[in-house]
């Protein structure tokens, strides 16, 4: 390896070592270790041509990536032998991996899993292609001025990608707008504007490099490059705005993935990626030697979410205008090739086209979809009237995407019966085979391996190596359990990496924090429904009761809070400013004495995940019931040993399940008695009157304490939890907090504590993301490994 990076940094880089930066250092390492993985890589590509094997194709407006480097390397068995060659250079292994860019396009859970599903079909030998797009710009930047949000421009291409390459020859030309003609009895689309969809390929290495599969990200350039004429004339600035027009579709990612907005950009970005990806699909198809009519045999395409819902449309337009197929083959065709996950329930971020938007933007893909309507009509007459893909002069996604795919699928058991009763209940009814569940799953490559390198070593010395590839057999910590020594040596592996990130917050954050105290951790994109708000209002509780006898023997506490809010979602803002205000009294309250700490680092992104979750002991996930889809930063806190206190909600169900409910925090409304609860408009004020606690704790809100420069900042906030709390954290205030009190209890008691955490380690193994692609694979797309 050493050999190898000199060689990059020299002929690659054209640097010598002795004017190397840390930069330039870590191109080098990079390209060296990317020449190991391109060998499997083409192994791989060339073996699912020779044996004509099914491809499974990801479509995903948003791939939560994080860095590279390390995971390749791990995956690659040789991050020991990297940091041995780096180091041997002189230079310091954490720094050249910590200089690389979080690739962060996107906005959170739906992203991460998707970048997650690349690596267990790497890993699993599942031929495959995630699709994306190419953002120039990834999720915002984050900062706070005053406690307050400040977005930023993300620039992670700044720099040299060294693990993209680029593909000239893979390009497309993608229509929007324009009429539908009829030439010689054949329906055609003129576009009105084109752009070309380029190819950027990313190799995604699976564990042990035994496959390689392909990411295939797409950026936008002109059809034609510059007005010449134009810039002849001396008119610079108008001769590039063809360019300058095209590129905006590849430019920034839409970081709100709370409120559905119909912005005509973001339809036309949705189009781009599913138009590219369909082409290139039935390309690679056609080039193998197949017929269309086989196109569902080899060919599997799952739509993350709606985003990439006129897959469906796009593929019955290109089966009957461009290769004539009959409608009826065409939709037949589309729906056993596709399939359809479904990542929400909340109303408003459910995406619904106006039709005379669609049909301005894509006018052929709107005609095809009142067709796919009509004939679902026809197909299902007992389809009740109001039920429908159009409806309103709204084309529903949703609806478009069920009828469209052979199988929907939720993401946790929980999530999924609420996908049948209440998302689709009449859909649900017409097809009943149709919906299925998919639990969500992480990879236990970077959120174990990689990231805790402390406890993995632990695992490994316990239960032998392997367990990486085969999570099940965690539950082999089982019989250690019961032996102090494992014990001891699960806490110290704690104890390492709370010191390691003790440091790196006095060092970012300046504020001194204790290793031994309890590190209670909630990070996520700040929504109501997630309700960091009942988090920070019992902290204040907490602080209160310690102001109110300092001399007790409180269980000292940090309370870390990380994620970013949509930079248009003025509640999620002032939930971030608030807790940036009371952290501040907090933090510096001499009768608190340091025995409760707040700590916010701003731009949390996944390098921060991977930083906080080997050293938390508590694992916040308090959602209203019946809100949260699933979640996976919950599975990644259980897997690395965090308990979690939670509401029964998405995948946290589950998670009690598996790990046993004596191992696990539970407090809360349900999701049948949350709906029960919104059916007395005053179950807020009834809810603050019975908690003298809670009004304590909104009065000082109201009253200034934590805001002595704007006394009136949070009255609005006030009001809101007296007169409306839509997500009923007044309801489960009492219970939160008691729940806590028996969290405190717990933690003072290290030999049930650290029992409790290795158990939750022990009985993760269910949450691999191999475990859920191994399902995806055989109930929705219909492949095998390659292996
Ligand atoms: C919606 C929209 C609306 C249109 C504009 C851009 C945009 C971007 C994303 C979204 C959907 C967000 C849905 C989402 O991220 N759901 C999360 O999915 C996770 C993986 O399944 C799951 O664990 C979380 O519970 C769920 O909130």
């Amino acid at each position: 390896m050493r050999e190898e990076i000199l060689r990059h940094l020299i002929y690659s880089m054209g640097k010598d070592a002795g004017h190397a930066s840390v930069y330039d250092w870590r191109m080098a390492l990079s390209f060296a270790i990317r020449d190991r993985i391109v060998e499997p890589w083409f192994a791989a590509t060339k073996q699912t041509w020779e044996q004509g094997h099914k491809r499974v194709y990801y479509l995903s407006m948003e791939f939560l990536i994080g860095r590279m480097l390390e995971d390749a390397a791990i995956n690659l068995g040789m991050r020991a032998a990297c940091r041995e060659a780096i180091e041997s250079l002189g230079q310091d292994w954490r720094a050249v991996v910590e200089d690389e860019p979080d690739a962060a396009l996107g906005n959170g859970g739906l992203g991460r899993l998707a970048a997650c599903y690349m690596e267990s079909m790497a890993t699993l030998g599942c031929p495959g292609y995630g699709y994306g797009i190419r953002y120039e710009h990834g999720l915002f930047r984050q900062r706070f001025e005053g406690g307050q949000q400040v977005e930023t421009p993300e620039d992670w291409l700044k720099q040299r990608h060294p693990w993209e390459f680029e593909r000239p020859e893979a390009a497309y030309e993608i229509g929007f707008k324009g009429g539908v003609e009829t030439r010689n009895g054949k329906t055609v689309w003129v576009p009105a504007e084109t752009v070309i969809a380029e190819a950027f390929d990313m190799p995604v290495i699976g564990w042990q490099g035994k496959w390689a599969n392909t990411l295939r990200l797409w950026s936008a350039k002109p059809t034609t490059l510059f007005d010449l004429a134009r810039f002849n004339h001396g008119d610079y600035t108008a001769a590039a705005e063809p360019e300058t027009l095209a590129r905006t579709l590849s430019r920034v990612l839409y970081p709100d993935d709370t409120t559905y907005q119909g912005k005509e950009l973001r339809l036309k970005q949705e189009y781009f990626l599913t138009g590219a990806a369909l082409h290139d699909i039935i390309r690679r198809h056609l080039a193998g030697g197949f017929k269309l009519a086989d196109l569902a045999k080899h060919v599997a395409i799952q739509m993350n979410d709606t985003h990439p819902a006129i897959a469906g449309p796009e593929l019955v337009r290109i089966l009957t205008d461009l290769y004539d197929m009959p409608f009826d083959d065409a939709i037949a065709t589309a729906i056993e090739c596709l399939g359809y996950t479904n990542h929400t329930l909340l109303p408003e971020a459910l995406e619904r086209w106006a039709t005379y938007l669609m049909g301005s933007v894509l006018p052929r893909h709107m005609q095809i979809i009142e067709q796919i309507d009509a004939w679902h009509l026809r197909t299902n007459p007992s389809r009740p009237h109001y039920v429908g893909i159009v409806k309103h002069h709204e084309v529903r996604m949703g609806e478009l995407a069920f009828v469209t795919a052979h199988k929907v699928n939720g993401v946790s058991a929980l999530h999924t019966e609420l996908v049948k009763q209440n998302l689709f209940p009449e859909l649900h009814k017409l097809h009943p085979d149709r919906i299925v569940n998919e639990t969500n799953g992480v990879t236990p490559r970077r959120w174990l391996r990689m990231a805790n390198p402390a406890l993995s070593h632990l695992i490994s010395d316990t239960i032998g190596e392997g367990w990486e590839a085969d999570l099940d057999r965690l539950r082999e910590l089982e019989l250690s359990i019961e032996d102090k020594g494992f014990r001891d040596a699960f806490a110290a592996a704690k104890r390492v990496n709370k010191e390691a990130l003790s440091n790196w917050i006095g060092q970012t954050q300046g504020v001194k924090i204790d290793p031994d105290a309890l590190f209670d951790v909630q990070i996520k994109r700040i929504h109501e429904y997630k309700r960091q708000l009942l988090n920070v209002l019992q902290t204040i509780a907490q602080w209160h009761e310690i102001r109110n006898d300092p001399t007790a023997d409180w269980q000292p506490r940090v309370k870390i809070f990380g994620g970013k809010a949509a930079p248009g979602y003025q509640a999620a803002k002032e939930i971030i400013r608030l807790i940036n205000d009371v952290a501040a009294v907090v933090n510096n309250d001499p009768y608190v004495d340091g025995r409760l700490k707040i700590i916010y680092p701003p731009n949390y992104n996944v390098s921060m995940a991977e930083r906080l979750i080997p050293a938390s002991d508590l694992s916040e996930q308090i959602s209203t019931a019946g809100k949260e889809a699933s979640g996976t930063g919950n599975m990644k806190f259980a897997l690395n040993g965090a308990l979690t206190i939670g509401t029964l909600d998405g995948a946290n169900v589950e998670i009690r399940e598996q790990v046993g409910p004596e191992n696990f925090f539970l407090f809360g409304l349900t999701a049948q008695e949350v709906m029960k609860h919104r059916e007395d408009p005053e179950h807020a004020r009834h809810a603050i009157l019975e908690s003298q606690t809670l009004q304590d704790v909104l009065q000082m809100i109201a009253e200034g304490r934590f805001s002595p420069d704007e006394p009136t900042r949070y009255h609005g906030l006030v009001h809101n939890m007296w007169h409306s709390d839509y997500f009923l954290v007044a309801s489960d205030f009492e219970a939160y907090r008691e729940s806590q009190a028996e969290v405190d209890k717990t933690f003072a008691e290290p030999d049930k504590w650290w029992r409790m955490a290795a158990m939750n380690t022990a009985r993760m193994g269910f949450f691999s993301s191999d475990r859920a692609i191994r399902g995806y694979m055989t109930d929705i797309w219909g492949t095998e490994s390659a292996l």
